[in-house]
């Protein structure tokens, strides 16, 4: 009812104005005038209401300013200050240019508007104009884009030697944290050896037994099938089998490639061992971290906005940034006035379906609780139970990258 008198009052006005115009029309042909002849009272009205346009222009963009313009929590990084400041002159040349281009447009249609007795000057060309509007933008621009190169600098540069670095891994849709333990060393990976309960696919020497036995029992499974039903199979389904053999075998083959020479020697194979798997990204407050990204099928990019850091993550390519995080969870927790605040690591890549949901919980804490998180999580090869005895490595993940999933997913299928 309500949206059919709305619709109601919304044609009468059109006729209202069609029928106003007409009015109008009908008043100049009586007055003999013109309908382009605009007079000077027009124009003079018109001139007046860009001045009363600017300024309530003005005071709109200033209120917008004060009502918004604050809208981000405290930088919790070292370099987020730096961040910050870099917006913040932004936007101060950005208001400036705003208030004086602006300002100049309304005035100066003000100031000439059509009078009768006053004649245009023509002006052809200025060299000294051409100088000025080309050189202040330019300087501009030159200071913009060096204080930009600086401010990157100071998350994209070398850490130093000390930063304790964090490998962040990507997925459709989640994120995972790999700590390297006490030796300070991550273990060598490779996607080849990605199971369900080996999500970075690091190698050890236990793991990598496991592995290599479970494919050499599908093998030989594979081929007393055949041997014992040959008579009931057909040629294509023999011919389908062997081409899974084929590709096991070369599964196999590329696992043993994997020499432990080629991955700087056999400690990059033991140094996985400690490694620390966390679905929580933890980080001591005032530890310069290095944070390596990986990823395993598409683009993500990690998204750090308390931190003001983000990072593509790109598969076959690990990227990186490093970052001193000022102010703990419980701090910002009481800054913000909130119990329930926590940082976030986002994904800031539309990467897939449930790419709105891959997220995960980033924590700041003293030295001394990080120190004790880290020494209450499991290590990857748990010290009390050797890694020989746990055959868990024998469910591969079918999500493994392309050259592996073949063999791996037809192991799962049988
Ligand atoms: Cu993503």
């Amino acid at each position: 009812m309500l949206n059919l008198l709305i619709i109601l009052v919304l044609v009468l006005a059109v006729i209202a104005v069609f029928q106003l115009t007409r009015v109008y029309e009908y008043s100049r042909s009586i007055r003999n005038t013109r309908e382009e002849e605009i007079s000077h009272a027009d124009n003079k009205l018109n001139a007046w209401l860009m001045l009363v346009w600017m300024v309530a222009f003005f005071i709109g963009t200033i209120v917008l300013y004060v009502k918004y313009g604050n809208y981000l929590p405290p930088p919790a990084s070292e370099h987020g200050v730096n961040v910050d400041n870099l917006m913040a002159f932004n936007i101060w040349i950005i208001t400036i240019a705003f208030f004086l281009m602006n300002g100049a447009l309304f005035i100066i249609t003000y100031k000439f508007y059509y009078r009768k007795d006053r004649k245009a000057r023509f002006h052809l060309h200025d060299n000294r104009l051409e100088m000025l509007w080309t050189m202040i933008p330019g300087v501009l621009m030159a200071v913009i884009i060096i204080y930009g190169l600086i401010t990157w600098g100071k998350m994209t540069g070398p850490a130093s030697a000390d930063a304790l670095k964090i490998e962040v891994y990507s997925k459709q849709f989640d994120w995972t944290a790999r700590y390297s333990g006490k030796d300070g060393v991550f273990g060598a990976a490779n996607f080849n050896m990605i199971t369900s309960d080996n999500i970075f696919g690091i190698i050890t020497p236990d793991r990598m037994k496991v592995m290599l036995d479970s494919i050499d029992g599908d093998i030989s499974e594979t081929e007393a099938y055949i041997e014992r039903e040959k008579a009931l199979l057909s040629d294509e389904k023999i011919e389908v089998l062997e081409d899974q053999i084929y590709r096991m075998k070369r599964h196999k083959q590329r696992l043993m490639d994997l020499d432990e020479d080629q991955l700087n020697g056999i400690s990059t194979w033991t140094a996985g061992a400690d490694d620390v798997i966390a679905k929580e990204l933890h980080l001591p407050v005032g530890q310069e971290v290095e944070l390596i990204f990986t990823s395993r099928d598409v683009l993500h990019s990690a998204y750090l906005p308390h931190f003001r850091a983000q990072m593509n993550t790109v598969p076959g390519v690990p990227t990186r940034f490093k970052m001193k995080p000022t102010i703990t969870t419980e701090e910002m927790r009481q800054e913000l006035k909130d119990p329930a605040f926590d940082y976030i690591l986002l994904c800031n890549k539309v990467c897939g379906a449930t790419h709105y949901n891959m997220k995960m919980k980033v924590i700041v804490e003293s030295p001394e609780a990080y120190a004790k998180w880290l020494e209450s999580q499991k290590l990857f090869v748990p010290v009390e139970a050797p890694a020989a005895e746990v055959p868990a490595t024998a469910s591969p993940d079918t999500t493994a990258s392309a050259p592996a999933s073949p063999a791996t997913a037809m192991v799962v299928n049988r």
